[in-house]
């Protein structure tokens, strides 16, 4: 059972009354399936209604103001700007009303701190527990009062993959699964397919995931059997490919194994989980290199060892840096990725290597 949020009732006329006043919206969305998936719902529910839409997709692999192109929203005059599955600070979202001129509603489900304002609806910034929340579909979902369907589930799929099964939601989806016959399996595949896009870096194609959820609406199996889907996993598993038997240029105190990857692709996540499933005695460290313009990673993950203090200390010292107790990720300026290795490496040995519980 999903408990309704005390907020629930007074923001829900609100938000759908806003939408749909508007005539001309700029809808900017996380480039990942929960976020293509939620603009996706919007422009099912808005196109129809000739309200006027311009999707903006952020610059990969960034969470700030400079990662959307303000210029092309001052272009289009927006009379609302809508922010889906993307956790910009609240300096940033300022910016971007104060800029623009025009309201921001927000619609999200990261962990962030948020001020108290109408338009703001990030339950979890609001106090809710984040396992009730586990994507902006959801979200989406309770303000909405949408039924469940294919793209409700694609988001929790995107953001929690198999993992899904330990959110109180799961029931309900479960009740959902047995209705339409699909397999859970089925749906993270899909969200595979529909992350290849911003895997491979594909702009275009991401904005066109969005129509083409709106066209398989339902009906999964031609949803999965999408032909530009299939082949650009396709080149994304190929890449990840050249790096699952790759050597580490160093071994530390031979318990960290060092790893150097260049990439036109967004695969430093992905890599790093590859290599360590590989070594899992070890802790993995990837130097991550983004060769097209994205960000440049340096990425720690272990099986045996904690690394949460890792996160900490770094982050004490002004890294951008987040994980979990396996994994600590930190986001740097491609020029002082040597820096952030070494650092990342120094971090790591003052934590004793403390096992995983
Ligand atoms: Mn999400």
């Amino acid at each position: 059972m999903v408990l309704a949020a005390p907020h629930e009732i007074r923001v829900v006329g609100t938000i759908y009354d806003y939408l749909i006043e508007s005539n001309k919206i700029t809808i900017i969305f996380h480039w990942d399936s929960d976020g293509i998936a939620s603009a996706s719902i919007l422009k099912g529910l808005l196109a129809k209604r000739n309200i006027v839409l311009d999707f903006i997709v952020p610059r990969i692999g960034y969470y700030d103001i400079t990662a959307i192109d303000l210029d092309r929203v001052k272009t289009f005059k927006p009379d609302l700007i809508v922010v889906l599955d993307y956790a910009l600070k609240p300096g940033d979202l300022e910016i971007l009303e104060q800029s623009t001129g025009v309201p921001v509603l927000l619609v999200d489900h990261h962990v962030n701190v948020l001020p108290a304002k109408p338009l703001y609806y990030n339950p979890v910034a609001m106090g809710a527990p984040q396992v009730m929340y586990p994507s902006t579909t959801w979200v989406l979902r309770e303000l909405l009062r949408l039924s469940l369907d294919l793209k409700i589930l694609l988001g929790i799929a995107g953001d929690r993959g198999v993992k899904a099964k330990e959110t109180p939601v799961w029931s309900q989806i479960e009740e959902y699964l047995d209705k339409t016959k699909w397999n859970w399996r089925e749906i993270v595949e899909l969200a595979e397919l529909v992350d290849s896009m911003y895997r491979s870096g594909n702009i275009e194609g991401i904005k066109h995931s969005i129509d083409k959820l709106l066209y398989y609406n339902n009906n999964l199996e031609k949803a999965l059997a999408d032909e530009e889907w299939r082949r650009t996993r396709r080149l994304v598993e190929e890449e990840l490919d050249k790096y699952s038997n790759i050597e580490p240029i160093r071994v530390i105190d031979d318990k960290i194994l060092v790893f150097k990857v260049e990439s036109a692709y967004y695969i430093a996540s992905a890599i790093t989980r590859q290599l360590a499933l590989k070594h899992q005695d070890k802790i993995v460290v990837v130097a991550f290199k983004h060769l097209k313009g994205g960000p440049c990673h340096v990425y720690a993950r272990s099986w045996k060892y904690d690394l949460i203090q890792v996160i900490t200390s770094l982050s004490l010292r002004g890294y951008n840096i987040g994980g979990k107790n396996e994994v600590a990720a930190i986001t740097v300026e491609c020029s002082r990725l040597e820096q952030a290795l070494e650092d990342m490496i120094a971090a790591i040995r003052g934590t004793g290597y403390r096992l995983l519980e």
